[in-house]
This record gives structure tokens, sequence and C-alpha cells, in this order.
């Protein structure tokens, strides 16, 4: 099966949930609404055309543990909640300063600095919310928002926005070796971009009421997968179409980041005769890299053939992890 069959199944299922999310309604009522303008940025900012590829990991993983959709939904729409609030943050004028995000103007450009930094804030509790909200049993809505909130915190997703920040400024020359860059730029993508695939993931087995054994495989999984997913991200930077760059979130060629087929080249040493980077050998060995990724990906979901739940199949989550490798935007 085609990994857009399955996408385009979840797409319609998780953005009629994530719109129904965006009530705000407090039960305490009164004075406790959510102000038109912020709700309007919110949705506008949540219910952009994105690929919901955090969304559907939640729901995978649910089922590949022989859990329900209708159970895994909260997961779903929390992490996206998370996801979203990170896009609007990232795209001010104080991180990257993007006026494009998902082919529409950014949330700054279209509400104002101020309200867009407040929609970021108001979803990042909001998916908290959403949990406590909508998962019905106390422990398993406990156990996901402490991995929801591990994974979007300080040494997660913001510390990874943190470092990624800093590496703006810094080139291979400052580390031991190109080797020791390649560590912590992988290191700033483990976090970056990483933890929340990895929360996602996670979330979904949660969900399923299955043991720590599974739970850790799937981390495991997303893990690995992520990684595969920013090495592919880069190499796109450098070989898609200006059509495929188009409908792409960013490049980060050419704004001073270090990318993965840079680094690739650099720890090959391969130059060309001015003695500059081959970024062409660097995209070769940073394809080969994803690749491996990806193997450790399918070989982390090997515990879940030892899961005797009719229904359940891990046969989606395969299918993503190829797509990671073949995807063009
Ligand atoms: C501001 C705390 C904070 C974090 C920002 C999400 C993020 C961290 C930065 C976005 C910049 C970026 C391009 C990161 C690389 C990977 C990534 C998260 C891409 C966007 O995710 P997709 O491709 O986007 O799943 P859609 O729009 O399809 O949801």
């Amino acid at each position: 099966m085609m990994v857009s069959n399955f996408l385009d199944e979840y797409r319609p299922l998780i953005e009629q949930s994530l719109s129904d999310a965006c009530d705000f309604e407090n039960p305490a009522g009164g004075a406790m609404k959510c102000p038109d303008k912020l709700r309007e940025a919110i949705r506008y900012a949540l219910l952009a055309p994105g690929k919901r590829l955090r969304p559907s990991l939640v729901l995978m993983s649910a089922q590949a543990c022989g859990g329900t959709i209708a159970n895994a939904m909260p997961g779903a729409i929390a992490v996206e909640m998370i996801h979203a609030y990170s896009l609007i943050h990232d795209d001010l004028p104080a991180m990257d300063d993007d006026d494009l995000r998902r082919g529409r103007p950014t949330t700054h450009i279209q509400f104002g600095e101020a309200t867009a930094i407040l929609a970021g804030d108001a979803l990042q509790a909001e998916a908290f919310a959403h949990l406590y909200r909508c998962v019905g049993d106390r422990i398993q809505a406990a156990h996901m928002i402490g991995e929801l909130a591990q994974a979007a915190g300080a040494s997660g997703l913001v510390g990874g926005q943190e470092d990624d920040l800093a590496a703006e400024t810094v080139s291979i020359e400052d580390f031991a070796s190109p080797r020791a860059a390649r560590e912590h730029v992988e290191s700033i993508h483990r976090r970056k971009t990483g933890a929340l695939f990895v929360a996602s993931v996670r979330l979904g087995a949660i969900s399923a009421g299955v043991g720590n054994e599974i739970i850790d495989a799937l981390g495991r999984y997303a893990e690995a997968f992520g990684l595969a997913f920013q090495i592919t991200d880069d190499v796109l930077d450098y070989t898609a179409t200006d059509e495929q760059l188009g409908k792409r979130t960013q490049k980060d060629v050419g704004r001073g980041k270090l990318t993965f087929p840079e680094l690739m080249a650099a720890e090959a040493n391969a130059r060309d005769e001015q003695g500059n980077l081959d970024v062409s050998v660097g995209i070769e060995k940073a394809r080969q890299h994803a690749a491996a990724m990806i193997q450790q990906a399918h070989d982390a979901l090997g515990v879940l053939s030892s899961l005797e739940i009719s229904g359940a199949s891990a046969g989606q989550l395969h299918t993503m992890a190829d797509y990671i490798l073949e995807r063009t935007t």
C-alpha cells in the first residue's frame, strides 16, 4: 500500500478532530473565554494544510498495538497542537523570521506578532488540557501528558531549537572533528524534530494499553525515523526541483546552518579541485546514512510481531519508514 493512501484516509478524521478541538470553552464559564482573534489565529495555524505526519503516526502506532483510532485521537490532536505551536514560534522574527508557512502567510504576518506568540502559547497549554479532558483513563492521561511535556520541553523540542539557533553561527571547524560536528547536529535534530515523532508513537502505544517493552521499541523506531526525516530534508534542500522547493517548509541551505550533505562530505574529506567540500559526495553519503536509519527503524518494529492481538499490524509504520526515503516535499 502507498503511504499517501493511508495518510489521505487519516487526514479528514484528524482535521475534523482538530477543528472540533478549537472550541476552547472553559467549563468555569463566565469571564473564562477565548477572544475571537486568538481563536481565529489558532485555527489559522492549526488547520493550515500540513502533512499531519505526527498525528498519523499516533494513530498508526495505536493500531500496530491493537488499539483503536478513537482512543488514540486525543494524543494525535495534542501532538499536532504542539507541532503547530512550534511552527508559529519558529517563524517569528526573533527565530527564523519566515513570511510563508504551508504555502500561506505565517501567523505573525497574518495576525501580528503579539497574537502569533499568544496563539503558540495557547496551543501549547491546550495540547495538555485536551489530553486531560479527553483521555478517560486517568493513569493513561497522566502518562501521556508526562511523555508529551518531556518531549516538548527544555531537553526536547525547545532545547533542540535553542541549540539550532546557536548553530547558525558555528562552522565545522569549530568542532574537534567533522564527526563531532555531525554528532552535534544529530543531537539537535533528535530533540528539535525527533522528540515529537518519538512522543507520537509512544502516545499511540500508551493509548492501546501495551507495556513498556513495546512502547520503547516504538520509540526507537521513531528516533531512527526522525533522524532519517531530517537527513532527507537536508538532501532535498539541495536536490528538490523549484516546484518541489515551493511546497517545502523551509530551506536551510544558504542560511548558515550545517547540513548533513556538508557534514558527510567533511567527514569523508571529499573535496573538489579547488579544495571546497564536494557536496555531491556528501549527498550520496547522507542518503546512505538515512537508509541505514530507516533499516534501524524497521528492525525496531521486530518486537511487535510478538503481539498476539487480532487486527494489530505494523505494516503502516513500515510503509511510513520507506516513504521517508522516497519523499520529495
Ligand atoms: C519554536 C520551540 C520551537 C521549536 C521549533 C518545528 C521547529 C522547531 C522548527 C521548524 C523548522 C523545521 C523545518 C524543522 C525541521 C523539521 C520539521 C519540524 C519540519 C516541519 O514538519 P513537517 O514537514 O511540516 O511535518 P507540516 O507542515 O507538513 O506539518
